[in-house]
């Protein structure tokens, strides 16, 4: 494993001590500056245990021509609508293998939502302004998880069994070595990751001769 992308100097403590933990991870994301990382993707994959999606609907807003929020978990089935909550019109399209399709301009609420039945991360655009990047991450697996802004995500009550990971960020370097955990017992487990980013560089242009600002 190359350790330089990843380290993990996770703690493991065993649950004795502490009632009413089974099973649980404490996940935190970092970047390669030590800052905690928001929108980290994480997917345990259990290899002995059949899981069960249960799929749901969400909802990506475009608001000051962003999408919001950036990235969203969705597991495989699940459909996800895109109001537009700013007073232009947005043209929302993805190209990705997952999921090919497109909004052609809009405002307000496009009656259907759209549904993502493959698994894969599809990355949307708009047509009008070049710098809105949204992403979906569809997952095959209910123990999916997204970091907050503290870089931090849990999983609660994890059936015993050992964990395939998988980590998945918008401005990942290079893809992240395998990882396992296992899960025996009534037990919490700190993990800390760290992932290696690159920079985003977003400019965001004025939309006709009149306008002076960048946002
Ligand atoms: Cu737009």
């Amino acid at each position: 494993m190359n350790q330089r992308y990843l380290f993990i100097w996770g703690v493991i403590f065993w649950g004795g001590a502490c009632q009413s933990l089974a099973g649980d991870i404490r996940l935190s994301i970092r970047d390669q500056n030590n800052n905690p990382l928001i929108n980290t993707v994480i997917k345990l994959i259990p290899e002995n245990h059949k899981v069960k999606l249960l799929p749901d609907s969400q909802i990506i807003d475009q608001i000051n021509k962003e999408y919001v929020p950036q990235v969203i978990v969705v597991i495989k089935g699940g459909a996800v609508s895109f109001p537009n909550k700013d007073n232009i019109k947005h043209h929302v399209y993805s190209f990705s293998e997952a999921k090919q399709f497109e909004l052609p301009l809009y405002e307000g609420t496009p009656a259907t939502p759209v549904a993502f039945d493959q698994e894969g991360v599809v990355v949307l655009g708009c047509n009008i302004h070049d710098w809105m990047r949204g992403y979906i991450y569809v997952s095959d697996s209910p123990y999916t998880v997204i970091t907050d802004e503290q870089g931090k995500a849990e999983l609660v009550g994890l059936p015993d069994d050992t964990y395939q990971v998988e980590i998945w960020h918008p401005q990942l370097k290079k893809d992240i070595d395998a990882v396992s955990y296992s899960i025996i017992g009534e037990q919490l487990i700190n993990v800390e990751h760290l992932v290696e980013i690159k920079p985003t560089v977003k400019i965001r242009r004025p939309q006709g001769r009149r306008s002076r600002r960048y946002n």
